[in-house]
């Protein structure tokens, strides 16, 4: 156990500071934004928001703790190897921030307002704090390792569903169309008609948030970052749910497939997956 501060600095604090400076400038840049970069294809989009966004959040937590380490999207190059390289290499660091500045660039570029700013700190490995800040909502979800997670302040809990059948699950559609989208369209044929509904909204750290406060009650998605999950992650366990990769296993910064659930209905999620060959 880290602890939450040094030399009198939260932690805390400073993830939900630099959350809100960079979600409050994203805000005033939705529409405006005069850069987009194609990363790998056409479905992987960055813009100059997304790179000033991180450098923001990169500087503001550097003056507060120069010796952290810091894991950011727009730092490693695109594409699953370079990702678990930048990970297995940031790995060794005491604290490391792992920080994700826009999650849902394509919904940021086309206006669609699901996106968010997803920050965590891990210590030895370990999430010890996440925060996920919806700019458009100005929905600000905390978690501190055994505390509990909040939103705006207010205590957050799981939902109480019992089965798929009376749950709102939602899932994402993998940018890699080779081979995680083929995967995942057979989860989505084998889960949905077992769910009351499937929503797919393109910010993996904000449907993990919505688990957390109880607006669904699971969500799963193949090929993601520890960036989209890391905050999430805290605060769904935090919020009394479960969080393990697309086969059942525990979660840790390095699952890329993950489901994530009230805990009541994971069980079910999980199994319906593996029936339909879906995991990964
Ligand atoms: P992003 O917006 O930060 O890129 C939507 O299904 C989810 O997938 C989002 O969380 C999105 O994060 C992520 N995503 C988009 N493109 C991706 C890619 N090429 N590889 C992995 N994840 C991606
Ligand atoms: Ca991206
Ligand atoms: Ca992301
Ligand atoms: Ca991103």
């Amino acid at each position: 156990q880290g602890g939450y501060a040094v030399g009198g600095k939260s932690f805390t604090a400073v993830a939900i500071n630099c959350a809100a400076k960079a979600g409050e400038w994203i805000r005033t840049k939705l529409g405006k934004h005069s850069s987009l970069d194609i990363k790998q294809s056409p479905h992987d989009l960055v813009t100059e928001v997304d790179k000033g966004s991180e450098s923001l959040i990169r500087k503001l937590i550097a003056t507060h703790f120069p010796q952290h380490s810091f894991l950011g999207e727009e730092g490693v190059e695109p594409g699953p190897e370079a990702s678990a390289q930048a990970l297995a290499d940031a790995s060794s660091a005491e604290y490391l921030w792992i920080v994700d500045p826009i999650d849902g660039t394509t919904n940021f570029v086309h206006g669609f307002p699901f996106f968010c700013v997803s920050i965590a700190l891990a210590y030895r490995g370990e999430v010890i704090v996440g925060v996920v800040y919806d700019p458009i909502k100005d929905e600000l979800f905390v978690a501190e390792k055994g505390k509990g997670a909040y939103v705006h302040g207010k205590r957050m809990e799981v939902s109480r569903e019992e089965s798929l059948r009376e749950s709102l699950i939602a899932t994402g559609l993998p940018a890699d169309h080779l081979y995680a989208l083929p995967v995942n369209l057979k989860g989505i044929a084998a889960v949905a008609p077992q769910t009351r509904n499937l929503r797919i909204a393109g910010s993996a750290a904000l449907h993990m948030a919505y688990v957390a406060a109880g607006r669904l009650s699971g969500f799963w998605e193949i090929g993601l970052n520890s960036w989209d999950l890391a905050a999430g992650a805290l605060l769904i366990q935090e919020s009394g749910g479960r969080v393990t990769d697309t086969k059942g296993e525990p979660y840790h910064l390095g699952v890329r497939n993950v489901a994530a659930s009230n805990g009541i209905i994971h069980d079910g999620l999980v199994r319906a997956l593996a029936e339909a060959d879906a995991a990964g």
